[in-house]
């Protein structure tokens, strides 16, 4: 048994790392030692149970609330811990102290996940994959709550929750259903674009290590000016990017299904750590004025050659949690957590996450999720005149005042920290943004990003999964194509013809069918 992996050994290793301290006295949630686990207080052998049974009744109730509701997206995960390190001054864009001079290091938390499984789903279905940061910044906490994409498939918030539908279970059949993710998608052609990268080698990544993050959206970066430029943050992998095969990642699926959280586990066990070269985009304001697209739009990316990246630092993971509940499901990102120097573009998909993952987390984890230890910003004081609540957890802020203003020295604000300063004059609307060039970008990425043979690839991937949708929605799809590029949307027809000819039965389970083998891409964006 010598050469059981890290994940395998983990009670064995716990074990040794216990050294000859001697077991400790069981005892119940109270801290009462207990002198019988095995058996039940009953009256006689035969029972009845008595309810004076404490030992029982104290451990019953709490396995009856074991669970927390699932993260309504992004269910499955891994988690892990380690830090971020500045390697280049980027202090001319920004003065937000994580960056604040090389050398700085700065503790981190990340989450990978898939998007629409349950958390048990398999780790290795075509799907986008979170890649969400965690800074605890000695200015409180930032989340960088990326993607491994730069992209996304809608450009206005209204629209997720209908668009998760979509990607989820059917009401009735309680499937995955192909007429209902095809049917969104082929409605809203601004996904073109996501749906592409999806399809694509990069829509199963081989793990989680090889796979690049991106906050995708654009952001702020104020310097001490108050200067600001808009800017998009990069985490490309060290490890090298590699995707499984469609037939690799099926195999898996049945085989392992926690293949990624082993593979990263093991890893970090190893001591063979991670790690990501972060960088940023930036564009001015006038840049942002005169760009051809509309600089807030996450289904566009920002070319690199107009927009070079400006290394920054680089992200490490170094340790495993100790405990996964605590530590990873009850992990919280929000996107609306950013310290001065770091603000909100006016994306109307960052603006609608600002309100949504907070709200999420008082639901799922209870109004006092950020005294959780793994979510409050332990490097630095929290201040404020919130009190109470259930799960309060620590003094309360004990006697300080709890309201403001008042005239007995509790915490102040400080211009110093406000926000830039920044224009609106438009009409208040609903906004129609739909049509707002849905091809030119996907036409790049079709044409000029992949190769003859990835090419190839996502048009076998894209059709062995569209040929489950009824014909008028394969139609309005292939449409879409065609409006990207002829030969994207004939290639795909022509694999449809093949499939509806045969009249194979429309049972498509996951994302990953069709297609030859997909194999390593290069880095391309
Ligand atoms: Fe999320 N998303 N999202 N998302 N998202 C959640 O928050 C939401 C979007 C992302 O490891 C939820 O805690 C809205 C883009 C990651 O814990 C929820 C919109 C990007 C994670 C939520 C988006 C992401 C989430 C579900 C459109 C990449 C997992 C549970 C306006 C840039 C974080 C939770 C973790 C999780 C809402 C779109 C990334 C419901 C409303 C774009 C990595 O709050």
């Amino acid at each position: 048994m010598a050469d059981r992996e890290k994940a395998t050994d983990q009670m064995k290793l716990w074990k040794e790392g216990r050294g000859s301290q001697r077991p400790d006295v069981l005892t119940t949630g109270a801290g009462v030692p207990v002198g019988d686990k095995l058996n039940l207080l009953t009256a006689g052998p035969r029972g009845p149970l008595l309810v004076q049974d404490v030992v029982f009744t104290d451990e019953m109730a709490h396995f009856d609330r074991e669970r927390i509701p699932e993260r309504v997206v992004h269910a499955k995960g891994a988690g892990a811990f380690g830090y971020f390190e500045v390697t280049h001054d980027i202090t001319r864009y920004c003065k937000a102290k994580v960056f604040e001079h090389v050398g700085k290091t700065t503790p981190i938390a990340v989450r990978f996940s898939t998007v629409a499984g349950e958390s048990g789903s398999a780790d290795t279905v075509r799907d986008p994959r979170g890649f969400a940061v965690k800074f605890y910044t000695d200015e409180g906490n930032w989340d960088l709550t990326g993607n491994n994409t730069p992209i996304f498939f809608i450009r206005d918030a209204l629209l997720f929750p209908s668009f998760i539908h979509s990607q989820k279970r059917n009401p009735q059949t309680h499937l995955k259903d192909p007429d209902m993710v095809w049917d969104f998608w082929s409605l809203r052609p601004e996904s073109l674009h996501q749906v592409s990268f999806l399809f694509s080698d990069r829509g199963i990544p081989d793990g989680h290590r090889h796979m690049n993050g991106y906050g995708s959206h654009t952001f702020k970066l104020v310097n001490a000016q108050g200067e600001p430029v808009y800017c998009k943050f990069h985490y490309k992998t060290d490890q090298g990017i590699k995707n499984l095969t469609v037939e690799e990642a099926d195999r898996l699926a049945s085989t392992d299904p926690d293949y990624s959280i082993r593979d990263l586990y093991n890893a970090i066990s190893n001591g063979n750590f991670p790690s990501w070269t972060f960088y940023i985009q930036v564009m001015t304001f006038e840049q942002a004025e005169n760009w051809k697209w509309n600089p807030f739009d996450l289904t566009k990316v920002w070319s690199h050659k107009e927009f070079p990246l400006i290394p920054v630092g680089r992200l490490v993971l170094n340790r495993n949690p100790v405990n996964y509940f605590a530590e990873v499901e009850q992990l919280a990102f929000d996107p609306s957590n950013m310290p001065p120097g770091i603000e909100a573009s006016p994306d109307k998909m960052l603006q609608g996450r600002l309100f949504s993952y907070p709200d999420t987390h008082r639901h799922r984890l209870g109004a006092n999720y950020l005294q959780l230890p793994v979510n409050c910003p332990y490097r630095t004081r929290v201040a404020n005149y919130q009190r109470d609540g259930p799960m309060c957890m620590y003094d309360n802020q004990g006697g300080a005042p709890n309201y403001f203003p008042n005239s007995f020295s509790a915490p102040d604000t400080q211009p110093c920290f406000l926000e830039s300063k920044c224009q609106v004059s438009p009409d208040v609307g609903r906004y129609n943004s739909s049509d707002d060039d849905n091809v030119t970008q996907v036409r790049t990425f079709f044409t000029e990003v992949l190769n003859e043979a990835e090419r190839e690839r996502l048009c076998q991937n894209m059709a062995g999964h569209l040929k489950g949708a009824q014909l008028f929605i394969q139609k309005r799809m292939v449409q879409n194509l065609m409006a990207v590029h002829r030969d994207y949307g004939t290639r795909v027809q022509a694999l449809l013809d093949k499939h509806n000819a045969e009249g194979k039965k429309n049972t498509i389970h996951v994302y990953n069918r069709g297609g030859p083998s997909a194999v390593a891409a290069a880095s391309k964006m």
